[in-house]
């Protein structure tokens, strides 16, 4: 029987690349995201080959998270694996600048909307004593650069977070993975710089970053491994990527 993923994120960068390969290779797809015509879209072009059905919610919303969830019909309510992919940075300043809306948004909807999302689904999986859950971390979870500092905290969260779950849910049987990228050019940085295009086309100048189906392409590998194999945390770079702050740009 084909599995279901459900992807929170999925109009956009890493979040649509992955819905994309998934219908590929047979797998039902339950797509999350604000932006209802997008996932209109995603949905009529990818039910050519596999069941779609779209949620539109915010994650750092705590009672939309549980309606949608709650709202799946028969055919979608069993899910094997969770792709937490839904989050971005808001804003790149010194730690005495930042702005307050900024650091909410991004510990609520990377840390928070993670948790949100993730509790509405594991009773199943605890229940069947089957699931995959596969959160995605950062270069930014594993070290701190400058003006990260709350991005940083919040996919250092993350990290902490993919550990804390596959402890605590290891007599469960459900698998618990982190997939951590470097550079990859979506749109993540025209949200970082609200709607700044230029400044976020720069962050990409200069060098080969990676494309949101590099990441796709080895989340995929992640959830096609046996059962019995666990991918826990992955590190994914562009060849040009050494660390957070050294990339090696010919401009
Ligand atoms: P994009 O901006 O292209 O995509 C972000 C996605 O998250 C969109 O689909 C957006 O959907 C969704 N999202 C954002 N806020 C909310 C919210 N409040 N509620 C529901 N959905 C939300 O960026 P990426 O694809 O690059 O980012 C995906 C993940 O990858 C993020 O967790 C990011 O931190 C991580 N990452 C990205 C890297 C990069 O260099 N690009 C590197 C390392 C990690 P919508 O706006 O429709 O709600
Ligand atoms: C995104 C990677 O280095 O832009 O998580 O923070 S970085």
């Amino acid at each position: 029987m084909s599995k279901t993923a459900f992807i929170t994120g999925a109009t956009s960068g890493i979040g649509k690349a992955t819905a994309e390969l998934f219908a590929k290779n047979g797998i039902n797809l339950i797509l999350c995201g604000r932006r209802q015509e997008r996932l209109d879209d995603l949905k009529n072009k990818l039910e050519k080959r596999v069941r779609v059905f779209t949620l539109n919610f915010d994650v750092r919303n705590k009672a939309s998270v549980q309606q949608a969830v709650a709202s799946l019909p028969e055919e979608f309510s069993k899910i094997d694996m969770l792709v937490n992919n839904a989050g971005n940075a808001h804003g790149l300043d010194p730690i005495e600048e930042g702005n307050l809306d900024d650091w909410d948004a991004m510990l609520d909807i990377n840390v928070k909307g993670l948790l949100y999302v993730s509790k509405a689904i594991l009773p199943q999986m605890i229940k069947r004593k089957e699931g995959h859950i596969i959160n995605i971390g950062s270069t930014a979870g594993k070290e701190v650069y400058p003006k990260g500092n709350v991005y940083c905290a919040s996919k250092h969260a993350v990290d902490a977070i993919n550990q804390g779950m596959r402890i605590d849910l290891n007599q469960y049987g459900i698998r618990v993975g982190a997939v951590n990228p470097g550079l990859v050019e979506t749109e993540f940085s025209n949200v970082r710089f609200k709607g700044d295009d230029e400044r976020a086309n720069d962050v990409y100048k200069g060098f080969t970053p990676l494309k949101p189906e590099d990441i796709a392409d080895v989340i995929y590998f992640v959830v096609t491994r046996p059962y019995h194999v666990n991918i826990a945390d992955l590190v994914v770079m562009p060849t040009a990527q050494a660390s957070s702050t050294i990339v090696n740009k010919k401009v």
